[in-house]
């Protein structure tokens, strides 16, 4: 019987283009998957169903699918057997404690007692237990944010990124509950030939994160301050140098962290590199 791993995405949301993407970054050819329910990748042995967010921890703890993409706000309020096989660095959210901006907040003792909204019930009743605090909550499925302006709760807790939908409704944010972002999950039962097949797709996965948090960097450098501006780089092993044509110069080529580049870029010119040119990177793999 030949090998398959299925895997369960979003079928459309916040997270439909950014998992399509990742899988595409591997190398994993998936045809628009429009109205369907599922498709199966060209050159790779992965079926990937599309299905809601919220239905995809159940799904894993079945083992009708055998990976699935989600946030890791519904894989903790769902609360099934699904293991956490990698971060993915995209979807990034925070699961806050908002309430109306005119109120004077002085700590999570503030919701002793009130009323929260929410459509993440579980996760509130939790966070509440380990402050020891006693309120009602409020289960809704959307809108969250328009429960205290109807006089519906005193506060509310919901997902929040820019923070422009509090704003909006005259809300503050007071506490992050959870930071959470997309991850990939399995469970538990993988044959020993699809934990293969997983670990090689793992692999790719990796490659693509570093890939897209560096970028490859080329500039000109004097000679006379070539170590100077050496030493501002780090490169995987250390960075390329090359003469140029025109003596006196060399070409330096290295990899920089997407984190520290404005900061270094702003050293290189200092230290007087010239021509500097960043390009996205592909892949990576060290
Ligand atoms: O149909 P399906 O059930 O699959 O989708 P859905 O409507 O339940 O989910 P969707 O597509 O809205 O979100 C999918 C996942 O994206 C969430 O479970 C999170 O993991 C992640 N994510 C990241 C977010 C946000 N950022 C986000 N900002 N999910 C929702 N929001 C909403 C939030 O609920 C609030 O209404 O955006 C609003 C706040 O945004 P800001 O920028 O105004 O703060
Ligand atoms: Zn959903």
């Amino acid at each position: 019987m030949s090998v398959n791993l299925k895997i369960a995405i979003q079928k459309s949301g916040r997270l439909h283009d950014d998992s399509i993407s990742l899988l595409k970054d591997c190398g994993i050819d998936i045809k628009n998957g429009v109205n369907r329910l599922m498709v199966e990748a060209e050159n790779f042995p992965l079926s990937v169903f599309f299905l809601r967010d919220d239905d995809i921890p159940q799904y894993v703890e079945d083992k009708v699918v055998d990976l699935g993409i989600v946030g890791e706000n519904v894989l903790f309020e769902k609360q099934k057997d699904a293991v956490v096989v990698e971060k993915l660095g995209f979807g990034k959210c925070r699961l806050s404690v908002a309430v109306p901006k005119v109120e004077e907040y002085t700590g999570p003792a503030f919701l002793n007692h009130k009323t929260i909204a929410t459509s993440y019930p579980v996760l509130v009743q939790h966070y509440l237990q380990q402050h020891q605090l006693t309120a009602e909550i409020h289960e809704i499925s959307g809108s969250v944010e328009i429960a205290p302006g109807i006089g519906l709760s005193d506060a509310i807790v919901d997902l929040v990124s820019s923070g422009s939908t509090l704003f909006m409704n005259g809300l503050k944010e007071v506490e992050v509950i959870l930071k959470s972002e997309a991850v990939m999950v399995k469970h538990q039962d993988l044959h020993p030939a699809q934990q293969q097949l997983l670990d090689k797709l793992l692999f790719r996965i990796r490659s693509v994160k570093k890939a897209r948090k560096n970028k490859y960097i080329l500039l000109n450098a004097p000679n006379h301050n070539l170590e100077n501006i050496v030493a501002l780089l780090p490169g995987i092993k250390s960075p390329t140098v090359l003469p140029l044509a025109q003596s006196g110069w060399s070409s330096v080529h290295s990899v920089v962290n997407e984190n520290d580049f404005w900061d270094l870029i702003e050293k290189l010119k200092i230290a007087g590199a010239e021509g500097i040119l960043v390009v996205p990177i592909e892949k990576m793999i060290v």
